[in-house]
């Protein structure tokens, strides 16, 4: 693990353009940060899908065309806390649908607590825990033959670009079969007053969130990152659709890191790109859908607009 996130950093570093990957947000500390972000006022992304599970509930039920006397999965891609789900789940087992919860995520810690707090909130229904990269994930998906229904919520997937969301996606569909079902939360194209706040929040969360990958590196791969000389730099352009992130140096400086064995030059004002956040629309997505075995049967979204939840159907 620390060996490949080196290997990640050193890649990224040594570009002309610096990068940093995205997964490597979610320590700890980064875990408990992405939830004070989705409780900010500014992030609506959370409160709009979590407006979709609530008054969509039977819809989104409906739309999976489960039968109630057949055993099926339902797998959850970086399921996070669960808090939209757990309506779901509710709802699955009060109907009397006989179902496994699958959660899949690369934090361990996440995949604890949400175990915990659905045996206490709901115990009648099964919780079978997964705990990786849900890249590596996808081959195990296969392993049973029953019907599956897969969850990718909280517009996860536009933190890949539209290559790799393609290619995971056919992965995805290639592990699945003919009638399997994917809800895929996906955040929607708007203007940058609504988007840009959301990942520049006033109480500056999202900085901490964004600088806690600079102390990560500090704690886990020995790297003298001074964070109070990275400032924060989101951007957002409405005809690209994508909230991009970036720590900016605040000056010249030098950064030694153990595990590469490297030091690694900033000028004054270079950015390190950290994240993207792709926001969709219909056709944004059929284009990524284009090669893969998935097609769009429905779309439920929030009375703002600002989200969909696409259901999509494996040919
Ligand atoms: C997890 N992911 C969908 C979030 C997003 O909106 O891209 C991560 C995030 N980054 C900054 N704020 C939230």
């Amino acid at each position: 693990m620390i060996e490949q996130f080196a290997k990640s950093v050193d890649i990224g570093l040594s570009k002309p353009e610096k990068t940093l990957p995205s997964k490597y947000f979610y320590d700890k500390n980064g875990d408990a940060l992405f939830v004070e972000i989705m409780n900010m006022p500014e992030y609506y992304l959370t409160r709009c899908e979590m407006e979709i599970f609530s008054t969509q509930t039977a819809a989104l039920i409906e739309s999976f065309q489960a039968d109630k006397n057949t055993y099926f999965e339902l797998i959850e891609l970086g399921a996070g806390d669960g808090t939209k789900t757990s309506k779901l789940l509710e709802a699955l087992s009060t109907e009397g649908y006989q179902f496994d919860y699958l959660p899949v995520d690369i934090s361990k810690n996440s995949l604890d607590q949400l175990q915990t707090s659905l045996e206490q909130s709901l115990p009648d229904v099964s919780v079978i825990p997964k705990h990786g990269d849900y890249f590596e994930m996808l081959g195990s998906i296969k392993d049973s033959h029953h019907p599956k229904v897969v969850l990718f919520l909280g517009s996860n997937i536009g933190n890949m670009t539209d290559a790799v969301a393609s290619d995971f996606l056919y992965q995805l569909g290639a592990n699945l079969s003919k009638g399997d079902k994917l809800l895929l939360g996906t955040d929607l194209i708007k203007s940058a007053d609504i988007v840009l706040p959301a990942y520049n929040d006033k109480k500056g969360i999202t900085s901490e969130f964004n600088i806690n990958l600079l102390h990560r590196m500090n704690a886990e791969l020995g790297a003298s990152f001074d964070p109070d000389e990275f400032v924060h730099a989101p951007e957002y352009c409405i005809d690209e659709g994508i909230a991009k992130s970036y720590l900016l140096s605040a000056r010249k400086q030098s950064v030694e890191i153990e595990a590469t064995g490297k030091t690694y030059h900033f000028k004054e004002g270079e950015k390190i790109h950290t994240e993207i956040s792709r926001k969709y629309n219909d056709d944004i997505l059929s284009k990524i859908l284009a090669k893969t075995d998935f097609e769009i049967t429905q779309k439920f979204t929030d009375q703002n607009n600002y989200f969909a939840d696409y259901l999509l159907s494996r040919n």
